[in-house]
């Protein structure tokens, strides 16, 4: 297997902290067993998420000082509007301080009470967006997403029999949009092929259903395109993302991931009469429509950015660098989801801690457990992000995966780190029969596991 070496070098260096057993040991306790309440600076290899985390380059700070900071058309807007509309196509380019804000409104203007949004599998703001607005986010991945042993080349497909059926259980006219989310975040950073794309499409158009991307990580889902799916090896990155949106009708854009940048989102439309309502609803909650929460700065380093993650010899290197860390996990015996998707590895917490039962959640007890023998952050996407109570029965509904993923961050840490990251996870795979299971003390209404308190079941 091929892991390219970095197509970049070292410019700039931030100092990293370590930390000792005993101080972790005291840090994770006061943090109520819950990683995002411990201090960045208490972290030694953070992989808690690849989003906003990347390093940008020597071009995009360099964009940073030819920001137009000017209220109304400043002229990086101009040059964020004409990059994304190059790549991704569509018509109407909606700028927002981050993903979720461009789904929040994309929802306002949308869905309504009792709607249904269909996805492969909806990420946990995604999810929360559609339910805030009193609808049901219905998960269609292929049932072979679901197996973290199954080897298949897009395991981020829709399964295009389970859609169909939905719409016509629920009828067309409860379905205002059908989302694709490339990769599948949830499900493992794993691809959605170009073909399962055009089918997705010409399903939901045949019933006047619109099709939205989650388009946050697309450059890797096209280069997995480019790697797996005949007939695209010849084409750029670039040709492939166009063909891939031409089947879509919008998207939903987190510029924190493969816009390389460390905040900034959009919206992008074709239908002028929801652009409209948007924007409009934009100007109240975020800002002037040509900036959207966001500096001229921060436009000019989307805008360069965006151009900058279709190069293959990053992308061959990224894909790698993820890749290679989930190899050396293999080689120790640990077990993960397979194949490694695009952005992170994932651990599989209930083959790695068998012991812990999932109401006790197994995922984030081993979370607990990399930060407390190694300093790594991670971050579980298990039950306790998505455990659901059924409001009517009380019954508690667990995922059906127990996964800690390491996201990498885009160009920050080098192929020692990812060594040492191997070498900490393998040892404490050794001794895994010491994790201990977890109960909640202190829980919010949405998106409990930014802010849960939890304390170890003896
Ligand atoms: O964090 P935001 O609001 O810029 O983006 C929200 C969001 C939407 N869709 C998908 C697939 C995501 O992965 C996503 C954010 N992901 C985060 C924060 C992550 O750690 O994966």
């Amino acid at each position: 297997m091929e892991f390219p070496s970095e197509p970049f070098k070292i410019k700039v260096v931030e100092r990293l902290q370590k930390t000792s057993r005993e101080e972790r040991d005291r840090l994770i306790r006061e943090a109520g067993y819950n990683v995002f309440r411990i201090p960045a600076e208490k972290i030694y290899i953070d992989l808690l998420t690849d989003s906003g985390t990347s390093a940008m380059s020597d071009n995009q700070w360099a964009g940073l000082m030819l920001g137009d900071e000017s209220y109304a058309g400043s002229r990086n807007f101009f040059h964020f509007e004409e990059t994304v509309r190059s790549i991704f196509g569509f018509q109407y380019v909606i700028p927002t301080h981050q993903g979720r804000v461009a789904e929040n409104l994309l929802f306002s203007v949308t869905v309504k009470k009792g709607d249904v949004v269909p996805n492969n599998i909806h990420f946990d703001t995604t999810r929360a967006n559609v339910e805030y607005h009193g609808a049901l986010a219905l998960d269609q991945v292929i049932d072979k997403g679901l197996d973290p042993h199954e080897i298949h080349p897009f395991k981020g497909n829709m399964d295009l029999d389970k859609l169909e059926r939905t719409i016509k259980e629920y009828g067309p006219e409860r379905i205002p949009l059908v989302m694709l989310t490339i990769t599948n975040n949830s499900g493992g950073g794993q691809p959605v092929s170009m073909e399962n794309i055009r089918k997705t499409s010409e399903l939901v158009h045949r019933y006047g259903i619109p099709l939205i991307f989650d388009a946050c990580r697309f450059a890797e889902n096209c280069y997995f395109i480019k790697e797996r799916e005949p007939g695209y090896q010849n084409k750029s990155i670039l040709e492939i993302a166009r063909e891939l949106f031409s089947y879509g009708d919008g998207c939903t854009m987190s510029a924190k991931k493969d816009g390389l940048v460390n905040i900034g989102g959009f919206l992008a439309l074709n239908n002028r009469d929801w652009a409209e309502k948007v924007t409009n609803l934009l100007i109240l909650v975020e800002g002037f429509p040509t900036y959207g929460g966001l500096a001229g700065r921060d436009l000019e380093a989307i805008a360069r950015g965006l151009k900058e993650v279709l190069d293959e010899d990053y992308l061959a290197f990224r894909i790698g660098q993820v890749r290679y860390l989930g190899e050396m996990l293999k080689d120790a015996g640990v077990p993960i989801l397979e194949p490694v998707g695009g952005h992170a590895v994932y651990l599989n917490a209930r083959e790695f801690v068998p012991h812990i039962p999932q109401e006790q959640f197994p995922a984030q007890a081993l979370t607990v457990a990399l930060y407390r023998e190694a300093g790594i952050r991670a971050v579980e996407i298990g039950s306790l992000m998505f455990a659901q109570k059924d409001p009517e029965t009380g019954e508690v509904r667990y995922p059906k995966l127990e996964l800690v993923r390491l996201a990498i961050p885009r160009r920050v840490y080098t192929t020692q780190h990812m060594i040492y990251v191997a070498e900490s996870i393998a040892k404490i795979y050794q001794k895994r029969d010491e994790i201990k299971g977890l109960r909640i003390v202190y829980e919010a209404p949405y998106l409990r596991h930014f802010t849960a308190k939890l304390e170890e079941v003896d």
